[in-house]
């Protein structure tokens, strides 16, 4: 992104725009913005939902091995939400002058990300758990700032989405409050979720700050509140505390109060990890990709008939209209 070159933009438009964001306006999809903006949210917005519809496949992994009724219920209605969150969040970045198709196609040819977490297997009923401990915890501290993004369709996106992530992040805690009672044979199952689990959800938060080549662009037109390292401290010093709280050990021996920032001081991330997941060869890159792409597939018909139904109505309209 940052190698693109940018347009030329109106300067009297541009200074309006920038002056709005200033006053803590949002921006609509009506409003005049720079074309930069536009592909900054598209690129972001897009992401994410891809994102929300790839995390439903690792969850839905455990669907049919769930142990119990209440358990499935409870992961089937979550791994629902995830789906409606993509939608939702599709529907707000079709706001931006893209198209549906053009999304999908973007993320099956592979030109746009989705998080880098969901290239994780998950082996266990623990990391069913943890997934909801760590991965929707980690979502709720980056979505809340989001919901005060200032592109307006994002924002009440995220107002509604991070209310469904607390109930997700229940859960997840509550089973694993639940495994930290149980046997040593469960207590171990989770305390190897927590480990496998614990650095990929500290790269969900993006490079560091100094890495990062999309924040500075991002941050000044206040679609990002807070910086990458600033939300991944945020989450470090939530989550340490409930950790304790039910007796599991993060996996970082440098993991240290410091009183004077009131911060817990962590070890380094494996950004050449990160690296690779995010340029597809994480574990589970090549399968996540092909199961999007036979759902794709797949659902061809589901779209042709939406798209007869759709062209029936509006024939209908027209005639009664005539
Ligand atoms: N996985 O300049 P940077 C959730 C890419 S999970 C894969 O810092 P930005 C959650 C990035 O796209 C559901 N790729 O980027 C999210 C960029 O590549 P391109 C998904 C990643 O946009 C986060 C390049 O690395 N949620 O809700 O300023 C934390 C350089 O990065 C990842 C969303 O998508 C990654 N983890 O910041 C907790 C939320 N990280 O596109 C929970 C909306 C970075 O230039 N998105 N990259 O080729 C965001 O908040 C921001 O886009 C990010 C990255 C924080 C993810």
């Amino acid at each position: 992104m940052s190698a693109m070159t940018q347009p030329v933009e109106d300067p009297v438009k541009l200074a309006e725009f920038e002056a709005k964001l200033e006053r803590g306006e949002t921006i609509e999809p009506k409003d005049w913005m720079p074309e930069r903006y536009r592909k900054q949210l598209i690129r972001m917005m897009s992401q994410h939902a891809h994102s929300e519809i790839v995390g439903m496949l690792p969850e839905g992994n455990w669907i049919t091995r769930a142990p119990n009724l209440r358990r499935k219920m409870v992961l089937l209605a979550k791994v629902q939400d995830e789906a409606g969150h993509g939608l939702y969040i599709y529907c707000g970045t079709e706001t931006l002058d893209i198209s549906r198709e053009e999304l999908v196609e973007q993320f099956l040819t592979g030109k746009a990300k989705y998080s880098s977490i969901f290239n994780y297997p998950t082996l266990t009923w623990a990391d069913i758990g943890v997934i909801g401990w760590f991965v929707d915890g980690a979502a709720i501290v980056n979505q809340t700032m989001l919901a005060k993004t200032s592109y307006g369709p994002y924002a009440r996106a995220m107002v509604r989405i991070c209310k469904e992530e607390n109930f997700h992040k229940r859960q997840g805690y509550e089973i694993c409050t639940v495994l930290s009672k149980g046997t040593p044979a469960q207590r171990e199952m989770l305390q190897d979720a927590v480990n496998r689990f614990w650095w990929p959800s500290l790269m969900m938060f993006g490079p560091s700050d100094t890495n990062s080549p999309n924040s500075g662009e991002l941050l000044r037109w206040r679609v990002k509140r807070e910086t990458n390292d600033v939300l991944r401290q945020r989450f470090v010093d939530l989550t340490v505390p409930q950790a304790m709280a039910i007796g599991v050990t993060l996996p970082d021996p440098t993991l240290a109060y410091d009183a004077e920032s009131r911060h817990w001081n962590f070890g380094e991330i494996d950004w050449a990890e990160f690296q690779q997941v995010i340029t597809g060869n994480g574990p589970c890159n090549r399968e996540r990709m092909a199961a999007r792409r036979k759902a794709h597939v797949d659902g061809t018909w589901v779209r042709e008939a939406a798209a007869a139904h759709a062209e029936k109505q509006a024939a209908r309209a027209r005639e009664s209209a005539a």
